[in-house]
C-alpha cells in the first residue's frame, strides 16, 4: 500500500490521484475523514490542521474515483496509508496537584513517596524527567527518574518540621515542555 506521512496539526497537500477517463470525481472513505479533504475534481488529497497524532497515529484512506458511462457509475478504489508524525504539543501533567508525605525524623536516607505525571504525546515527547525546583534550599532531598522522592540524610524536626517541595516534570521533546 502506498503511504505518506504528515506532522500532526499541519495543513498539507498529501497526494494527487488521477484515474483515466473524462469527468472523474474523487471521494474518500476513512475513519479520519473529517481531518482530510479531497478535491473531487482534481483528486488532490490534503490533511487539515486538526489531524491529531493523539487521536490517530496512522490512518488508512480509501480513495474512490468514479466516472459515469451511459449514466452508469464506474468506480475504482485505491488505498493510501497516512502516517501522522507526533510533535511535542502536550506538556506533562501531574496526577495530583498536591502530594502529602510524612517522614520520621532521624531516619537517614529514606524514600518518602512517589509523584507521577503523564504526557499525551509519544516516544521522547512523552518521556518524563522529574526535578525538584524549589523548597529544598539545604539539598536534603532528591528525586529519581521514576518520581521517587528520597531524603539524602537525617532530617531534624526541631530544625524544620515541614517542607514544601516544588517538583517539575519535563518531557524529552524538542523543545522540552514542562
Ligand atoms: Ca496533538
Ligand atoms: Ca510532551
Ligand atoms: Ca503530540
Amino acid at each position: 500500500m502506498a503511504s505518506t506521512s504528515v506532522r500532526e496539526h499541519e495543513a498539507l497537500e498529501l497526494a494527487v490521484f488521477k484515474a483515466k477517463g473524462q469527468g472523474v470525481r474523487y471521494s474518500i472513505v476513512s475513519r479520519c475523514k473529517e481531518h482530510l479533504s479531497i478535491d473531487s475534481m482534481s483528486g488532490v488529497l490534503s490533511a487539515k490542521n486538526t489531524l491529531d497524532h493523539e487521536d490517530f497515529s496512522e490512518c488508512p484512506v480509501f480513495v474512490i474515483a468514479t466516472k459515469f458511462l451511459d449514466n452508469k457509475p464506474l468506480s475504482t478504489i485505491t488505498k493510501i496509508l497516512i502516517k501522522i508524525v507526533d510533535i511535542n504539543d502536550n506538556s506533562p501533567i501531574f496526577d495530583q496537584q498536591l502530594y502529602h508525605f510524612n517522614i520520621t525524623e532521624n531516619s537517614g536516607p529514606t524514600r518518602i513517596g512517589d509523584v507521577h505525571a503523564s504526557d499525551a504525546d509519544s516516544g521522547d515527547n512523552a518521556k518524563l524527567y522529574y526535578e525538584i525546583v524549589g523548597g529544598d534550599k539545604n539539598h536534603e532531598f532528591m528525586i529519581t527518574e521514576n518520581g521517587e522522592i528520597e531524603t539524602i540524610r537525617d532530617l531534624d524536626r526541631e530544625t524544620q518540621a515541614e517542607y514544601h517541595l516544588i517538583v517539575e516534570a519535563i518531557d524529552g521533546g524538542k523543545p522540552r515542555r514542562r
